[in-house]
């Protein structure tokens, strides 16, 4: 059986690590698979990517290389959230089609769709609005990936599809006061906090509603994606509904694992971003019905141990 070379952009970050993870039970023989970091070329750069094609010659893509961030990155840097990752998704989808790869799974998220909405979010509502003002640069870049898998389809019949993760923790996130977002935020403050006896400080009022799943459980679904998905239109891989939590929730949770008994302080000061972006998963249950999310309490738990293991090694 003719050799599947599968080359993961972005693969050293917080899904990455995920999707090795996962692969540890699922790992198939006739499957190379190849993680990218930045190290091995700037995928802005059109040439510099070449010769990774030329080198690898993937006969498969999974692209999550992208400049991410939380809410207060993005609040800032919008320009450079659209420009990065619209010029990164623009070379690697050209080379691509050019490399006759067989098949692409590129990576959206939930916080792109429109901020005035109707609940729940679905994959068919991708277009149908201005997404909100804190990420409105990143939001754009990554509508762009889902109107280039059409037309590159259309136009040059290449299957390149998309997934529309939520909110995404776990091992080998980017744990950043400044630029991380809100689980990983959480478990470095209490972790600082334990550790120098400082309050842990909460931002905004804790009310937000957010969907969060476990960059394992991801993984999982994203090697399901590219091995059986058949669309090009995109599909939600969410927890569901029902476990969508406030950001107070999550906090309790950090502190629960941590153990935590010192102070918490709310900082109103700040910007909330989104209040919801609740998105369904029906699609995906339409698929795969049976598919078991690790517990939230359980995740944060390793998300924790795993910190404080790697605190002197991890991104933050
Ligand atoms: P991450 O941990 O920040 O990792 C980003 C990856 O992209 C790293 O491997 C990084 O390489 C690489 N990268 C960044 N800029 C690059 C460049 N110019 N050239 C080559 N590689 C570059 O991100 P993540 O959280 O795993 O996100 C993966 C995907 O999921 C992204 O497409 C993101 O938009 C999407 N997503 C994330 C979330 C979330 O909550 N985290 C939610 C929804 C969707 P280095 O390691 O060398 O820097
Ligand atoms: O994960 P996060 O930064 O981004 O979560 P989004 C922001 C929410 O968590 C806001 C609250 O309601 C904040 O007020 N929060 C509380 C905190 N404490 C903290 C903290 O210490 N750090 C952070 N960051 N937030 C992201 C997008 O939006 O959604 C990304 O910016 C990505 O691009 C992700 O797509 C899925 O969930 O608001």
């Amino acid at each position: 059986m003719a050799e599947t070379v599968i080359m993961v952009t972005g693969g050293s970050g917080l899904v990455g690590h995920g999707i090795q993870l996962a692969l540890e039970e699922d790992k198939k023989p006739n499957e190379k698979w190849i993680f990218l970091s930045s190290k091995d070329a700037d995928l802005r750069n059109h040439e510099a990517t070449k010769l990774l094609f030329e080198k690898y010659k993937p006969t498969h893509v999974i692209h999550l290389a992208a400049k991410v961030g939380g809410l207060f990155y993005n609040l800032e840097n919008n320009c450079d959230a659209y420009k990065m990752n619209s010029q990164m998704n623009s070379v690697v989808l050209d080379l691509c089609k050019e490399y006759k790869v067989q098949k692409v799974v590129s990576c959206l998220s939930t916080c792109i769709f429109p901020d005035k909405t109707t609940y729940p979010i679905d994959e068919t509502m991708i277009h149908n609005g201005p997404p909100h003002f804190s990420i409105y640069g990143y939001g754009y870049a990554k509508r762009m990936v889902d109107v280039m898998n059409h037309a590159y389809n259309e136009q040059y019949g290449c299957h390149f599809t998309s997934v529309i993760p939520c909110n995404i923790f776990g091992p080998h996130d980017n744990f950043s006061l400044r630029e991380g977002h809100v689980i990983p935020g959480l478990i470095h403050k209490a972790y600082l906090a334990e550790r120098y006896d400082q309050p842990l400080v909460i931002l905004g009022t804790g009310k937000p509603l957010r969907q969060f799943i476990y960059s394992v459980d991801l993984g999982k679904l994203i090697i399901w994606v590219l091995r059986e998905y058949p669309e090009i239109k995109p599909i939600i891989l969410a927890v569901d509904e029902k476990d969508e939590i406030s950001i107070r929730d999550a906090g309790e949770l950090v502190i629960k694992a941590f153990g935590y008994k010192g102070e918490i302080v709310q900082d109103l000061s700040k910007s909330e971003g989104q209040f919801k972006k609740t998105a369904s998963i029906a699609k995906l249950r339409k698929y795969l019905p049976g598919f078991k999310f690790t517990p939230t309490k359980q995740a944060i738990e390793e998300t924790v141990n795993w910190f404080r293991k790697n605190y002197e090694t991890a991104k933050k």
